[in-house]
């Protein structure tokens, strides 16, 4: 990992709420080794406790057995011992491989907390890498994502964000807003000089290339959090038309039901299909017709729900006519780009007759390539190529820092160009902006952003 920039930023001291805390990091299940982990001022003295021999230089893995306080060897692990302020954590850290199974790993947990550590929260460890200047927040969230990835696309932005990519560029923002508040304090100073040491149209330039800076920077959150969340793109036409037999054949694998009766699917199925470009969120829907079945109405107003948020819609049908109204269905529905899709492609004797972007067969696999190349096309068209390595935005709370900040700068540029305001009091919205860039790294610790960033964080993480 590059640069600590949170050691830079909150200083490096290490900072632990005394407690030693322990979790099992590996899934519960059948496998063959499994991880529990410890950390906080106690490891060593729980080490000696438990572990024959007690690993005692840092980062070499010893061969020891565990015994419980009764002194019966409960399992055979190797253990590394990372000592402060070298660890994942700041603190002393433990990492006790153990054998896999349910009751190894349970039994040296048990042995652990009963030798003075704690349970950990979801996410503790990480969160005191944090609290220790280990990570920023942006590189633990980036620690989820990486755990949380279900394409290889958002696994790879995960691991640039863990690699302080987008730390960096956030905190140079910051730091070029802080130098703009220095140039305010500095004007503040000689209040009775007329034009004040810096020139006035100085500093609005400062704001204005700080304000399309902080733009440029929102604009990457679009491509971001599609390729984080997977672009939805949404199936719909007709009952009985072959949406759900296209679903399965683009995913490989019979996930929906799929039968002759018009009205089988009720509810919306989603799957991710892993696409070298851009992660697909892909969603078969219930056939749009009018209907007097309760059932088969709340999966239609479903469709609607999943059609106002679609990135990209393939619209459905088998014949011209069922083509003609999904068409039809579809422009109330949605703004996003539609691509047509003449289904049961093996069944149409005359293909070049049919009026759709693509023809498919999902009994004979025809058309599919051709299919998932136009969607990647409609994205990119919309939203740039997926596979771009700057750093970007990619979360909700990315976006609203950002522009949380843009805002405050806005609202000074324009205080600022009118002289409405003071220059102690137009440098509040300079500050505020500051603020809200260091919420986003970290650098501002408030306890209730750590918490919304560690909720879903797994124990042992
Ligand atoms: N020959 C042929 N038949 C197909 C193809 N795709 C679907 N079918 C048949 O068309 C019928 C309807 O398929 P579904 O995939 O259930 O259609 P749907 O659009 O999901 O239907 P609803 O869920 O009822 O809206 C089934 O009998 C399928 O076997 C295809 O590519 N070729
Ligand atoms: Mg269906």
């Amino acid at each position: 990992m590059s640069a600590p920039l949170g050691a830079r930023l909150a200083g490096a001291d290490v900072v632990s709420d005394g407690d030693t805390i322990a979790a099992i990091a590996t899934p519960t299940g059948r496998g063959a080794l499994a991880i529990v982990r410890l950390s906080g001022p106690g490891v060593r003295a729980i080490a000696h406790a438990l572990l024959d021999p007690v690993p005692e230089t840092a980062r070499r893995a010893t061969h020891c057995r565990v015994r419980d306080h009764a002194g019966v060897v409960i399992d055979d692990v190797v253990a590394t011992l990372y000592l402060t302020p070298h660890s994942f954590t700041g603190d002393d850290l433990l990492e006790l491989s153990t054998h896999g199974g349910l009751v190894a790993p349970t039994a040296v947990l048990a042995a652990v907390i009963r030798a003075g550590a704690r349970q950990a929260d979801g996410g503790e460890f990480t969160r005191r890498a944090v609290l220790n200047g280990k990570l920023d927040l942006l590189q633990a969230e980036a620690i989820g994502d990486v755990i949380d990835a279900r394409s290889s696309a958002a696994h790879r932005a995960a691991l640039r964000q863990l690699d302080g990519g987008l730390s960096q560029r956030v905190g140079a923002l910051r730091s070029r807003i802080l130098d703009l508040e220095a140039l305010l304090a500095y004007d503040v100073d000689f209040p009775e000089e007329d034009d004040g040491p810096v020139p006035r149209g100085r500093i609005q330039g400062v704001a204005d290339e700080l304000i399309a800076a902080l733009d440029a920077l929102l604009a990457t959150g679009d491509r971001g959090t599609l390729v984080h969340d997977g672009a939805l793109v949404v199936l719909a036409g007709g009952p009985n038309v072959g949406k759900s037999s296209l679903f399965n054949a683009l995913l490989g694998e019979a996930r929906a039901i799929v039968t002759d009766v018009p009205g089988t699917t009720r509810d919306a199925i989603e799957a991710v299909l892993d696409l070298p470009g851009w992660p697909l969120r892909l969603v078969d829907t219930a056939g749009l017709r009018e209907t007097s079945d309760v059932v088969e109405q709340l999966g239609i107003a479903a469709s609607s729900r999943y059609l106002g948020q679609a990135a990209v819609v393939l619209a459905c049908g088998d014949d011209e006519a069922t083509l003609d109204a999904a068409r039809a269905a579809l422009r109330e529905r949605t703004t996003a780009p539609v691509i047509t899709v003449a289904t049961k492609g093996d069944l149409i004797p005359k293909r070049e007759q049919m009026r759709a972007d693509v023809v498919v067969s999902a009994r004979t696999g025809a058309g599919l390539a051709e299919l998932l190349a136009l969607v990647e096309r409609r994205l990119s068209e919309q939203h740039g190529e997926a596979a771009v390595d700057a750093p970007g935005l990619t979360r909700a709370r990315h976006l609203a820092a950002v522009s949380a900040a843009g805002a405050e700068l806005r609202a000074f540029g324009a205080a600022w160009r009118d002289d409405v305001l003071p220059a102690t009091v137009a440098a509040i919205h300079v500050r505020a902006a500051a603020e809200a860039l260091g919420e986003l790294i970290g650098v501002v610790q408030v306890d209730d952003v750590l918490d919304a960033v560690f909720r879903r964080f797994c124990v042992g993480k």
